[in-house]
């Protein structure tokens, strides 16, 4: 039987039994602070284990993460319920529901908690019946609507058998928390301990860890390595998400690592801005200062995982948000945080007072304001929040292009759900992908067509020419970036296409030169025929642009050779230096330029190139200032 693992966060007013629900529950009194036991309050996370059997499948273990309900201390509540996968919302029989039950109530809504299971506490002093029915009546309008609520008292014992079968039977319907492959830990302690260094632990999400592992400390981007691993003081090799987990850390230093750090295998860059779709509970009261609108502009508390930051807030779609209102906003962050696309948050005013709003990362990347369009296409992500094709359509579709690798790297998807995303839009025509390069079809059709329209238009305008130098589409395009090019030259090249060198030229392209341009070219024929071996220069034949274009067709058609960058031959005078010096060199041993020079009657200018290119041919070669033939050689 294999052993399944959850998280559970207790919620709740001040002093309504959480920790002594906790203690009594696990035996592990989660007041660990000796101010919390002065105080007899708690004040900042505690921590206790729940084994439990339930009738019916694996077995499981619960990490309870026990959170303070007083409203000095929502900051480090909210630290506790991130990553969870049921809250043991705690409400006091003699009390009922009080601010913080509603406060904590929104925060789990707003985190996208799913499951709670109602504890109704100190039912040995309280009205259990009356606060039960008022407890179903706030709960009418939510997803808890349907949580079991269990009165319990720590006094006489009631109840506790009662929650912990309630827990076991929620879970039991549950799956564990996903491993997409994408770990992180949301710091929220740091210790030393003497002969170990440097402890973080946290709630470990999105992946697993291994023992020796290589991690970085976001958001610095501090290297490091897991030297150890333990779960409620276990020794484990590996520890999974859903996880309380202690890591041994080294290559770090406690003063390196705070609380709201994260613990991942990312060094991507963390976010600074965010886009996000933020919304506004409905259950704020009008009369609740929390309800105050949410101006553009306003300077907001961000709480993501374990970390706060101070953030601006501009809503996209109206300059206030009110109560029971939803935005797309962008989140301009003070300082950066390690955020994923589908991440939630919760948003605290200004003073730290009031709960206000919450949401979710939609994108958590952005450099600069985005157009409404682009927008667009991200709200469509807040709506199918785990729809992979959404997210994968609306990334390529907002950058136009991407490498695959990169693809919703920030994100709540594995490599190969991606990957399965990615052949899909392709199938159904949304994307293209060549190579290592996603493009949007869009995006990728313009540039091709744009390409195509370069190209063609060069073969008109130089029917002479064998192709496009690509370096002058590269400065057509100079805008794109390289990778893209790159891949669709290669993409055209499959097809319709070639390369030639460094050109590109349509497979049907036949260079031909323009009628207007003969009669230069029987000109440069005849200038170059008239002293075969001792032609004019090529500055002298290049006299106009005309000139220079009929050479270089020459050249390219290889009707003309280049011996050297001012040296050119007719190839039939070319191939005949060839066979002449062989045969002098053959008959009469190593030559001297000079001694060739004459057999040819050329001159130096011409022979001391015309020399370097057969060496470089591969016809002779020079021995101190004789040339010598090579063992393969043409006569
Ligand atoms: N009579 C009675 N008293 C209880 C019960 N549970 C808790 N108490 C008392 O209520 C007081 C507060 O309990 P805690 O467990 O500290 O409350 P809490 O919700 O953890 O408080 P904070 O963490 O500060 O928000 C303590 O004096 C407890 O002894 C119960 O079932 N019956
Ligand atoms: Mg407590």
């Amino acid at each position: 039987m294999t052993t399944r693992y959850f998280i559970i966060a207790t919620a709740g007013h001040v002093d309504h039994g959480k920790s002594a629900l906790v203690k009594a529950l696990t035996g592990t009194d989660p007041d660990r602070l000796p101010e919390e036991k002065r105080r007899q309050i708690t004040i900042d996370l505690g921590f206790a284990e729940l084994n439990l059997t339930p009738p019916s499948g694996d077995k499981i273990h619960a990490g309870i993460v026990d959170v303070p309900g007083h409203e000095d201390f929502i900051r480090n509540m909210i630290a506790g319920v991130g990553s969870i996968d049921l809250a043991l919302l705690v409400i006091a029989a003699d009390d009922g529901w009080m601010p913080q039950t509603e406060e904590h109530l929104q925060i789990l809504t707003y985190l996208g908690v799913q499951r709670v299971v109602v504890a109704l506490t100190k039912s040995d002093i309280g009205r259990s019946g009356l606060v039960s029915e008022q407890i179903r009546d706030q709960l009418r309008e939510t997803v808890f609507a349907q949580a079991p609520i269990v009165p319990t008292s720590v006094r006489t014992g009631a109840g506790l058998a009662n929650v912990k079968s309630a827990i076991a039977s929620e879970l039991a319907g549950m799956h564990s928390q996903r491993d997409y492959g994408k770990p992180r830990l949301f710091v929220d302690r740091v210790f030393t301990l003497r002969g170990t260094g440097t402890v973080v632990t946290g709630t470990l999400t999105g992946g697993q860890f291994r023992r020796g592992q290589n991690i970085i400390v976001q958001p610095k981007r501090l290297e490091a390595r897991i030297r150890s691993i333990q779960s409620h003081g276990i020794e484990l090799d590996n520890a999974q998400p859903g996880m309380r987990t202690a890591l041994n850390l080294s290559d770090v230093t406690i003063d390196q690592i705070k609380r709201g750090d994260v613990i991942t295998d990312s060094d991507l860059p963390a976010s600074s801005t965010l886009i996000a779709r933020i919304e506004r509970s409905s259950r704020l009261r009008v009369k609740d200062p929390a309800s105050h609108p949410l101006r553009n502009g306003s300077s907001v508390y961000l709480h993501h995982g374990t970390s706060r930051v101070t953030a601006k807030v501009t809503s996209v779609e109206s300059d206030r948000l009110e109560r029971g209102q939803k935005t797309t906003a962008h989140l301009k962050l003070a300082s950066p945080i390690f955020a994923f696309a589908g991440d939630r948050f919760v948003l605290r005013d200004g003073s730290e007072q009031h709960t206000i709003a919450g949401g979710v990362v939609l994108y958590p990347d952005s450099a600069n304001q985005r157009e409404p369009d682009e927008l667009k296409l991200l709200s469509a992500r807040a709506t199918a929040p785990d729809d992979v094709n959404v997210f994968v359509h609306s990334e390529i579709a907002l950058r136009g292009f991407l490498s695959t690798k990169t693809v919703l790297n920030k994100s709540h998807f594995s490599t190969s759900e991606i990957a399965e995303a990615l052949m899909r839009l392709q199938r159904d025509n949304e994307i293209v992908l060549y190579e290592e390069i996603a493009a949007a079809r869009d995006f990728w059709q313009g540039m091709r067509g744009q390409v195509i329209a370069l190209i063609d238009d060069a073969h008109k305008q130089n029917p002479e020419r064998t192709g496009v130098d690509l370096n002058e589409l590269r400065t057509a395009l100079r805008d794109q970036p390289q990778n893209v090019f790159d891949a669709l030259i290669a993409e055209l090249c499959t097809d319709d296409f070639v390369r030639q060198g460094s050109a590109i030229a349509r497979t049907s392209h036949r260079p031909l030169l323009p009628a207007e341009l003969r009669p230069l070219e029987t000109k440069i024929r005849q200038a170059l025929s008239q002293k075969p071996f001792d032609p004019p220069s090529r500055r002298e034949i290049e006299s106009d642009r005309g000139a220079r274009d009929v050479l270089r067709f020459l050249i390219e058609s290889g009707e003309v050779i280049e011996a050297g960058s001012d040296a050119v031959l007719l190839r039939e005078n070319f191939d005949r230096v060839k066979a002449r010096v062989a045969a002098f060199i053959s008959k009469n041993g190593p030559a001297t330029v000079s001694e060739l020079r004459q057999v040819l009657q050329s001159s130096r200018r011409i022979m001391v190139p015309l020399l370097e290119r057969l060496d470089r041919d591969g016809v002779t070669r020079r021995v101190e200032d004789k040339r010598v033939l090579c063992t393969i050689h043409y006569v």
